[in-house]
């Protein structure tokens, strides 16, 4: 394997959200992230000491780094008959802009005793959401929506992954697969894109909504290792062919993250970077990355969009 050397910068602010962000919190964490009017949004998990059961909050801020985080949440357990039963656990948003329609669908996995399902839901102004409908059987990890169609079909990625642990074949229950649909509701023609690869990530790894740049859409993922002291959670990349990303055009190959501040470590989970997405700055040539620390907080980390690109793309498939 080729070491990458190049690793996200950390911003001095960090963490830039937390339980210190907002009153009664034990953890303000992993989070949906997107531009609004010009302003970064980012929709945050938030648990709560005094209440059993997560809910999304939405954070504001104007320069990308000090955010106020509305106090009513912005999505909550859902009411909706077909939905509520499947929503146990309401965590992990991933956020897409879809220009065409002009709305921000978010996908979520769908916690329950009956296993991880992947929800589908939509918001156009930040301020009303809207449950649609769940779109896969269990076991769903991490679903994520294409920000466009490709030749005429919705797209998405996720992780299909079993409820049965089976320590001898990672790749078969952890890898990246590729679905299309012609109108968000019903999904199929599914690919493998991608299995777990190497040391920082054989346990499993896991997407988030791609990125178009001129060379192909760029993937942040996430990728798992365990060892005796647990498991480390670590930030990677991937290059999905532009006509048709179920072909892994490009590869970091090494993590271009991995815990190592204290707020990485230290937390409800320790050892844990975790993305839900990332913003491309395309006229600044900037990828910001706003990433769940330990299960408690929120960091962000940023790097060059065209070092990244090209990181991959010299590292091949
Ligand atoms: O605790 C680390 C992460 O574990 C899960 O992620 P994954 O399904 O990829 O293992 C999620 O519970 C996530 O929220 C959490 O940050």
């Amino acid at each position: 394997m080729k070491n990458t050397g190049f690793q996200l910068e950390r911003h001095s602010a960090n963490p830039i959200l937390g339980p210190h962000s907002m009153p009664g919190a034990d953890a303000v964490f992993n989070c949906g992230q997107t531009m609004y009017k010009g302003k970064t949004i980012l929709l945050v998990a938030v648990v709560l000491r005094n209440d059993p059961l997560p809910r999304m909050h939405v954070a504001e801020s104007a320069d990308g780094v000090n955010f106020t985080i509305r106090p009513e949440p912005f999505i909550t357990r859902s009411e909706l008959p077909h939905i509520r039963p499947l929503d146990q656990w309401p965590i992990d948003p991933r956020v897409t802009y879809f220009a065409e329609e002009d709305v921000y669908y978010i996908m979520r996995p769908g916690n329950s005793d009956v296993g991880c399902v992947a929800f589908l839901g939509k918001t156009k102004d930040w301020q009303h959401y809207e449950d649609i409908e769940v779109i896969s059987l269990p076991s769903n990890r991490v679903p994520c929506l294409f920000p466009e169609k490709v030749n005429g079909k919705y797209i998405r990625l996720d992780r299909p992954f079993s409820l049965v642990y089976d320590p001898h074949n990672h790749s078969q229950m952890s890898g990246i697969w590729l679905s299309e649909s012609p109108d968000l509701i019903h999904w199929g023609r599914h690919r493998v894109v991608l299995k777990p690869w190497t040391t920082w990530n054989y346990t499993k790894i896991g997407p988030t909504p791609p990125i178009k740049t001129e060379q192909g859409w760029l993937e942040i993922i996430h990728g798992v290792s365990q060892s005796c002291s647990g498991q480390r959670y670590c930030i990677g990349a991937i290059l999905l062919d532009l006509n048709d990303p179920s072909k892994v055009i490009g590869n970091s190959q090494g993590y271009l993250m991995c815990p190592t501040a204290g707020y990485e470590f230290m937390g409800r989970v320790p050892n844990v970077v975790f993305p839900c997405g990332a913003i491309a700055d395309y006229d600044q040539d900037r990828l910001r990355i706003y990433y769940g620390a330990a299960d408690t907080c929120i960091g962000l980390a940023t790097g060059r969009l065209s070092e990244i690109v090209d990181l991959c793309l010299r590292n091949g498939k």
